[in-house]
């Protein structure tokens, strides 16, 4: 038995990594991808699978491109990491800056962050900036400060822009074909600043080419109404949802996406707050995987084209949950009741249950 491959060790032939690059690795990849047949019978469609991204290092999807990008950034002699982020990303930065002994900086919109995400930035001892402005104003300004190369702070900045996020993310398309033992007719995903949809497409894409598989799958992206610029067709100045993973009006991989749209024949579309929260429970209740509300978009949005009559109710179709639940415990206490209360003995539990 040998020890279990690292995700760029696993899929190094498809990263553009060499023996320069140093080896890092928390864990990340290798997900489940998990039949949920009572949830997608209770919406019409049998062959629903979800990729539970939450299981990775960070709990979300981040942690495939930010191992690349972070030992890249380490390769190119970079002393420190710089972000913008609605959350995920900057707890992955800050991961992956402490693990290869680095600096992290992020810059947040103030208030907008999700509790167990600006808890994660500050345990791996990022520095945090909240700024009085969203998500779109933080990229701005980081790429900004990245713009020309400063000699005295070597710095890479490691939003989804950085091309070497989106070479480790398409590792989860990877894994997808080969767990399915082929593509999914359907890929469902959450859209935010549309680097995750633009990366599962080039990984189908790949996969096709080499001929490890022969079709690929239609590609159906899913905002959230109040944060839907690439549905609307134009840019949000003051994107809201109860997402806040994805609230964001300025998509920087919009472009990628809607191609990836049009070239797979799929579709983008905009789920409503109550809709996502619909699906964020119904996926902890009928399948035991408590994700993160921006993740449920991905089952909202397929609830949706399935009632619309927009899926072919017996295709394969994976949707992407990229985020764990637990970073949330305020969106999550939505799914809670209060206990009931009861004396300190067996007795008393049994009457308390109605037994
Ligand atoms: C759980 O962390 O943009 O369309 O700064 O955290 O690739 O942006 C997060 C995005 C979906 C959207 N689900 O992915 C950030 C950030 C979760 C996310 C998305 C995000 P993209």
């Amino acid at each position: 038995m040998g020890r279990r491959p690292r995700l760029m060790e696993r899929f190094a032939a498809f990263l553009p990594i060499g023996v320069d690059t140093p080896p890092l690795g928390l864990g990340e990849g290798f997900t489940p991808l998990v039949h949920a047949r009572t949830l997608g019978r209770a919406i019409g469609v049998p062959q629903l699978f979800l990729k539970v991204e939450g299981q990775n290092p960070t709990g979300s999807f981040k942690d495939r491109g930010m191992v690349v990008a972070v030992a890249k950034a380490l390769e190119e002699g970079a002393r420190a990491v710089i972000c913008a982020s609605t959350g995920n990303t900057s707890a992955s930065a800050a991961a992956y800056a402490a693990s290869a002994g680095i600096e992290a900086v992020i810059v947040l919109p103030r208030g907008k962050i999700a509790a167990g995400k600006m808890l994660q930035g500050f345990a791996a001892g990022a520095r945090v900036v909240a700024i009085e402005g969203n998500f779109d104003d933080a990229l701005r300004i980081v790429r900004e400060m990245t713009a020309e190369p400063d000699p005295r702070h070597p710095l890479a900045l490691v939003n989804s822009v950085n091309p070497y996020r989106l070479e480790g993310q398409k590792t989860a398309a990877f894994e997808v074909c080969e767990d399915l033992g082929g593509a999914p007719d359907y890929l469902a995903i959450p859209v935010g600043n549309a680097g995750n949809i633009s990366a599962y497409w080039r990984g189908f894409k790949e996969y096709r080419d080499i001929g490890v598989i022969e079709t690929t799958p239609r590609m159906i992206g899913f905002q959230a109404a109040g944060a839907s610029p690439l549905v609307q067709g134009h840019e949000f100045d003051d994107p809201q949802t109860i997402a806040s993973a994805i609230r964001i009006g300025r998509p920087a991989s919009g472009q990628l996406a809607l191609a990836a749209r049009d070239e797979s024949g799929g579709l983008i579309d905009a789920v409503s707050d109550d809709e996502i929260l619909a699906a964020y429970g119904d996926i902890a209740r009928l399948e035991g995987i408590f994700c993160e509300p921006a993740s449920a978009a991905s089952v909202a949005g397929v609830r949706k084209a399935a009632a619309e009559g927009r899926i072919d109710p017996g295709a394969t179709i994976v949707a992407v949950l990229t985020g764990l639940g637990l970073k949330d415990p305020d969106t999550g206490m939505s799914l809670a009741t209060a206990p009931i209360e009861a004396e300190p003995t067996a007795g008393s539990v049994r009457a308390a249950l109605g037994w």
